[in-house]
């Protein structure tokens, strides 16, 4: 990149998707623009019951960096961002940012992604399993099957991401345009491995970054055993299709 060039991460937008959220939004935009103010936020709210959709209008009104994307119905988080991300491919953000809206992802880090897409990462994960990275206050069950969940990715795709489960992320806009977001059908957390996996098998570069992530003190989580359950049948296929494409490529280029 030329020096006088301003860096992609001057065009950001941090698209934070909320379900039941109400007290959460205001402290984690409140937060996010303390750290970051050149960012520009969505708010992608699956009517929620407490109100949250319409405290993201009046957040918006006040606010010309923050935006509000309204759904009809409660449709699991990966449809909440493949929404998010046609809206920010139809705007001109060079990088596009994952982040919760419970604060488990801590604005104050952002830096750290957004540094490493600036280097030249077309993919970055934020990584509990990198060193530096941790997770606070997170229940042992969860923490079981977020390790599990990643072992068991990295069995059945062969991959060395460490956390590809994780939801804090920032895309280079031409990871989004590439990827296919019209045949990405993972509602839950899948929806991250999904994304990440199709990513690597396009050959975009994917860095982790290690995060701090802490559990959210306010509210409660969506995460339920179909979410599980969904991750535990789909990611296995992924795994086996890649390994079939591999061999059939083998193969041929040993008749050609
Ligand atoms: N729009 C939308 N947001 C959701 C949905 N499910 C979860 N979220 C949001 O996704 C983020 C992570 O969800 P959370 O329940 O905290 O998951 P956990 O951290 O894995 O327990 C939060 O900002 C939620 O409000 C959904 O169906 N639609
Ligand atoms: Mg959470």
């Amino acid at each position: 990149m030329s020096p006088n060039q301003p860096p992609p991460s001057s065009k950001t937008l941090v698209i934070i998707p909320t379900y039941d959220e109400l007290e959460n939004l205001p402290l984690i935009v409140g937060r996010l623009h303390r750290a970051q103010p050149e960012v520009d936020v969505l708010v992608v709210d699956d009517n929620s019951p407490d109100g949250t959709g319409e405290k993201a209008d009046e957040m918006a009104a006040a606010d010309p960096r923050i935006h509000v994307l309204h759904r009809s119905e409660k449709n699991g988080l990966g449809g909440a961002y493949i929404a998010g991300f046609r809206w920010a491919l139809e705007r001109d953000y060079a990088v596009v940012v994952e982040m919760d809206a419970d604060g488990s992802h801590a604005p104050e880090q952002l830096d750290r992604l957004l540094r490493a897409v600036d280097e030249g990462a077309d993919l970055v994960l934020g990584s509990r399993y990198v060193p530096g990275g941790r997770t606070v206050n997170w229940p042992l069950k969860r923490q079981l099957i977020s390790r599990g969940g990643n072992v068991y990715s990295q069995l059945a795709l062969g991959t060395r991401i460490r956390d590809i489960t994780g939801g804090y992320r920032a895309f280079r806009r031409e990871v989004l345009e590439k990827l296919g977001l019209e045949s990405v059908a993972s509602a839950g957390y899948c929806f991250q491995i999904d994304l990440a996996w199709r990513a690597v098998q396009l050959g975009f570069t994917v860095v982790e970054v290690p995060i701090t992530f802490t559990e959210r003190v306010i509210g409660e989580s969506k995460m339920s055993g179909s979410i599980v359950k969904e991750a535990a049948v789909n990611v296995p296929r992924w795994g086996l299709e890649a390994r079939t494409r591999r061999l059939r490529g083998i193969l041929a280029s040993r008749r050609a």
